[in-house]
Parts: C-alpha cells; sequence; structure tokens
C-alpha cells in the first residue's frame, strides 16, 4: 500500500468548510493525496434525455473535503467515456490513495464499474479500489469477494469514507471503519457497524461537476431544471423496496437550508427547475410546507417536482393541514406517486402499502383538482398475483387517466431486489434465480421479464402502458 508523508494536520482544512456555500473553491492542495471518486455510466432507457448528477458521490465527498486531508476529484461515467476515463487515470492515479466506486443493481452500471477498475488495475500505481451504493447495501459479500474489489463499505457513505482513507493512511484501525468488509481469500475484516441515520446532506461541493451539464429542459416541469437530494430513508413499509435498507429511519435537511442551497443554485446557474429524487419528499409534514412556503415568500419562482406517499396526503387532511394548496402555490407542477397495484388484496397483503384502491383514487383526484400533474407508477407480476389482479390495476390506470390533467402512467414488471423483504423470498422459492456474481448481476435488466412467472406478453402490455412525457422535443 502506499505511504504518505508530509500529511497536513486533520484540523486545518484549507478546502471549504462544514456549512461553506456549496460550489466554493475545491481545487486540489499539492501535496496532499487524492481521492477518487467514480460513478460508472448506467444505460439508460432508450430515448432517455435527463442527466442524473451523481449525489451518492457529492455526499462522499463533502465530508472529505471538509476533513482536509485530502483532494477530491470525481469522474461521471455518464457524461465522460472510456477515452476520458484514461486520461483521468494519467492525471489522478499517483497521488491516488483509493477509489471509490458507486454501484446500483441494474441498469448496467455494474459491468461499467468493472470495466473501469479493470482498466484501473491495468496501471502498476493502482490504489485500492472501494465499492459501495445501493448494490453493495443488499449485497456486500458478494461484492466484497469479486477479485476486482479490494473492500466495501457499505450503508451512508458520508459515515465511512473518511475513516476509511484514514484507516489507508495509517491513521485509524481498520477495525474503526463504519460498515468496511474486505475479503482476501485468507480472511475477512470487518469494521464497526454504519447505522442507516445518513444524517444532514445537502451544500454539495458542485465544484466538483460542470454543473451546466446536469441543466435540462423538462417538460413536466422548467426548461433549465436540475435534480436535487434533500432526504435520506423512507418511513413507509412497501415490500419490494430497497429504501428498507434504511429501517425506516428518515434523514432530512431543514428547509431553511434546502432553501438556501435551491436558491444559490438559482443565482449561480439560473435554474429555473427543481426535481427532488428524494425517496419521499413529504415524511415530514412541516418540513414540506416550510418548503413551499418559503419558495413564495422568498419570491424564488421555481416549478418543481418531487415524489410523495399517498398517506402523507392522507396524514395531512387529518392534521388539517392545507399540503396539496401550498404545494400548488408554490409552483410544484408534478408530484409522482408510486400506486403500485390497483387491488387491495395486493395492496395490502402483498406490497403493504397501507392504502386502499378508494384512497388512490380520492387523493389522485385531489391531486388533479389542485392542476398538478400526477405520475403514477405501478406494478405487475408479484410472485401468486392473479390476472384478475393485474386486471385490477390496468382499470385503475384507466380510471386515473379520466382526470384532468391526464396524469401519466408508467408499469414497472415485478424486479426481485436481493434481500429487500419477504418478496425476495417469495420470488426465490417460486423460481427466480438470482445471479451469484457482480457480472451476472451486471446483465440484470430491469425493464425486461425476469422472474419465470412472467410472460413476454406481460412485459409487453405494461409498456404499453407505460405513458411518460419524456422528450421536450415530443
Ligand atoms: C436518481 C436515481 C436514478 C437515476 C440515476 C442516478 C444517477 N446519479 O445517475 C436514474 C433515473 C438514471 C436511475 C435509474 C435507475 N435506477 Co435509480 N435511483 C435514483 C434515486 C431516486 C436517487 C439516487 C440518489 O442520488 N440518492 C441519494 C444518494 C445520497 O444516496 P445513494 O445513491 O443511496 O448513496 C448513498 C449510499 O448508497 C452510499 N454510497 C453510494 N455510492 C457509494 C460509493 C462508495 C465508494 C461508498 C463508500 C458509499 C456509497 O453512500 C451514499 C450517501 O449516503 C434512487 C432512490 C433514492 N432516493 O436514493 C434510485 C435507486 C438508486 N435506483 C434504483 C434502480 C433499481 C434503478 C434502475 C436500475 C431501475 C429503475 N427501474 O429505476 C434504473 C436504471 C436505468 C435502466 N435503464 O435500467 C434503485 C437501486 C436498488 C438497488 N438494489 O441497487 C433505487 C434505490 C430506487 C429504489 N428505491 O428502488 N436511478
Amino acid at each position: 500500500m502506499t505511504t504518505f508523508l508530509g500529511l497536513p494536520a486533520l484540523s486545518s482544512p484549507s478546502q471549504p468548510a462544514a456549512g461553506a456555500r456549496p460550489g466554493a473553491a475545491t481545487g486540489p492542495v499539492a501535496g496532499r493525496p487524492t481521492v477518487i471518486l467514480a460513478y460508472p455510466k448506467i444505460d439508460h432507457e432508450k430515448d432517455y434525455v435527463y442527466h442524473w448528477m451523481p449525489f451518492s458521490l457529492l455526499t462522499l465527498a463533502k465530508p472529505l473535503i471538509e476533513s482536509g486531508l485530502v483532494n477530491v476529484v470525481l469522474f461521471d461515467g455518464n457524461q465522460r467515456d472510456k477515452q476520458a476515463w484514461e486520461a483521468f487515470l494519467d492525471e489522478h492515479l499517483d497521488a491516488a490513495v483509493c477509489i471509490g466506486v458507486s454501484i446500483m443493481t441494474g441498469g448496467g452500471q455494474i459491468g461499467h464499474a468493472l470495466d473501469m477498475v479493470h482498466a484501473a488495475k491495468k496501471r502498476v500505481s493502482c490504489p485500492p479500489v472501494v465499492f459501495g451504493g445501493p448494490h453493495v447495501n443488499v449485497l456486500s459479500e458478494q461484492t466484497a469477494v469479486h477479485p476486482l474489489v479490494d473492500a466495501v463499505l457499505t450503508g451512508p457513505g458520508q459515515n465511512s469514507i473518511l475513516q476509511y482513507v484514514q484507516s489507508l493512511l495509517g491513521r485509524l484501525p481498520r477495525r474503526l471503519v463504519p460498515g468496511l468488509r474486505i475479503d482476501d481469500g485468507e480472511q475477512v475484516l470487518t469494521g464497526k457497524p454504519n447505522p442507516p441515520r445518513t444524517g444532514i446532506l445537502g451544500a454539495y461541493p458542485w465544484s466538483l461537476l460542470n454543473v451546466a451539464d446536469y441543466i435540462r429542459d423538462d417538460p413536466t416541469v422548467a426548461p433549465r431544471t436540475l435534480n436535487y437530494v434533500s432526504s435520506q430513508g423512507c418511513v413507509y413499509k412497501c415490500d419490494f423496496c430497497y429504501e428498507k435498507i434504511y429501517k425506516r429511519k428518515y434523514s432530512a435537511m431543514l428547509a431553511g437550508d434546502l432553501l438556501d442551497d435551491i436558491a444559490d443554485l438559482k443565482q449561480r446557474f439560473g435554474i429555473n427547475g427543481v426535481k427532488f429524487y428524494d425517496a419521499d419528499f413529504f415524511v415530514n409534514l412541516q418540513r414540506a410546507m416550510g418548503f413551499c412556503d418559503g419558495l413564495v415568500e422568498r419570491g424564488l419562482d421555481l416549478r418543481w417536482a418531487a415524489s410523495i406517499n399517498p398517506n402523507d396526503i392522507l396524514k395531512a387532511r387529518k392534521k388539517g393541514l392545507p399540503l396539496l394548496e401550498r404545494i400548488a402555490e408554490s409552483g410544484c407542477s408534478r408530484l409522482l406517486m408510486g400506486v403500485e397495484s390497483g387491488n387491495d388484496r395486493v395492496l395490502d397483503e402483498v406490497v403493504k402499502k397501507e392504502i386502499t384502491r378508494e384512497k388512490i383514487l380520492d387523493v389522485a383526484a385531489d391531486i388533479a383538482a389542485h392542476k398538478i400533474l400526477g405520475s403514477y407508477t405501478f406494478i405487475v407480476g408479484f410472485p401468486g398475483e392473479t390476472d384478475a389482479e393485474v386486471e385490477d390495476t390496468y382499470t385503475l390506470i384507466e380510471e386515473l387517466r379520466q382526470l384532468d390533467p391526464v396524469p401519466e402512467t408508467r408499469v414497472h414488471l415485478f424486479a426481485p431486489y436481493p434481500g429487500v423483504g419477504e418478496l425476495w423470498d417469495k420470488a426465490v422459492a417460486m423460481g427466480f434465480e438470482p445471479p451469484d456474481s457482480l457480472e451476472g448481476w451486471s446483465r440484470f435488466d430491469y425493464y425486461t421479464s425476469l422472474t419465470p412467472w412472467t410472460s413476454e406478453e406481460t412485459a409487453a402490455r405494461a409498456r404499453e402502458a407505460t405513458r411518460m412525457r419524456l422528450a421536450p422535443a415530443r
């Protein structure tokens, strides 16, 4: 392992301090080791027009930069190609203390990750490669044993990456690194647990990326829309969902901090739309209302979109909070909601959605009455789901499409997420054979029929019922 002499003191950061306005200069400081963070390409759906920011890695970069211990550089494989990765390695590998790679299951990202690491490992100066991200959080062991992987970090990376780097620099014993797992073939080294509470997000180090590359014309939001993530985790129990790994713990930015960040982005990059990619933006109703009120009070004049659980709307009603009014007044143009099924047995027993078909229709009508575009997603092909139950989903879609504005609808095929919920066990018991290696997972495609009980006909019907306003040009 490379050793570094003359390391700067931990307490003397010269890169921006915690809470500094995002995007303040994060230029490299001479003599410091570098942490390379890599976001491998995702093979987007055909005709996909959007650009996504690697918020996972921006979140990790923050504590590293704030420590003053290392320089951080970020490579986004969704923006740059293989040749650019080679040039990036030429520039940064010699000073690198490690390469951190983020992977999620599906979308071919794992395969691209392996290609990138393979290219790095061909070079003599390649430092340890550590994997993290949603796929690692569900299959850490399988990832850790892969020959191209030196270590994995499970759980929220902002609470482990600095400690991992410190351990590489000989400043911290490995057993104190949260979520660490190293499998060198002879022994397995594990660190202390990394709890699911993620801590506060936001004030992302934007200067690690060219923000302009991520601004897009979104026909459902605004011509200059940027993505944003303001919370992690979710309090609901939906049995198919990856968010269960957070054990229903939810961490979110305060409304004021979020507004400060958004105002700053508007001022510096001229954005006029924000699309939130929080699992559920509205878990904390007071925060959500505070955000809406703040947008109006500050005169930010933005359009925005976010995901909501139908129960958030019902809870707000119970508390007498005018949630949808405020959402609409503050410029929200679109609410995305996982409806999952139109059948009450499936909603209750299979999905554990804690909602009924009748209430979904009620909530969707309320959204439409506020002139907000509803975007509803469904899943068909659950283990044990009958044809009649699937039919209920399609009749619900037809009913929803009578609303004005006519909602978007998207039908997904059920894909078992490794290790998440009873549904995974049921799927395996019913003959679903999960891949047993990273190579296998790299070919796992959520948009084709994955389970033995799902026919090509079912898949074709789901595609047909998917009606989204995707491309601005259309
Ligand atoms: C935005 C997004 C996308 C974007 C791309 C993301 C990007 N940056 O390029 C798009 C739209 C392209 C996308 C696509 C897909 N996505 Co997606 N996506 C998300 C979403 C909504 C937000 C991701 C995010 O930025 N989160 C915020 C950051 C801060 O959290 P994070 O990514 O989890 O990272 C934390 C940890 O995982 C860890 N970590 C992450 N990377 C690393 C790396 C290292 C080294 C370390 C130490 C730690 C670490 O630390 C981070 C900070 O706490 C999540 C759901 C969610 N709310 O997280 C789903 C999610 C990641 N997507 C998921 C999936 C399955 C997909 C798809 C494969 C399928 C689908 N139907 O959506 C497709 C792929 C497209 C295709 N053709 O097949 C799943 C992943 C499940 C899994 N087991 O991996 C998620 C969790 C959604 C869900 N609840 O099911 N997605």
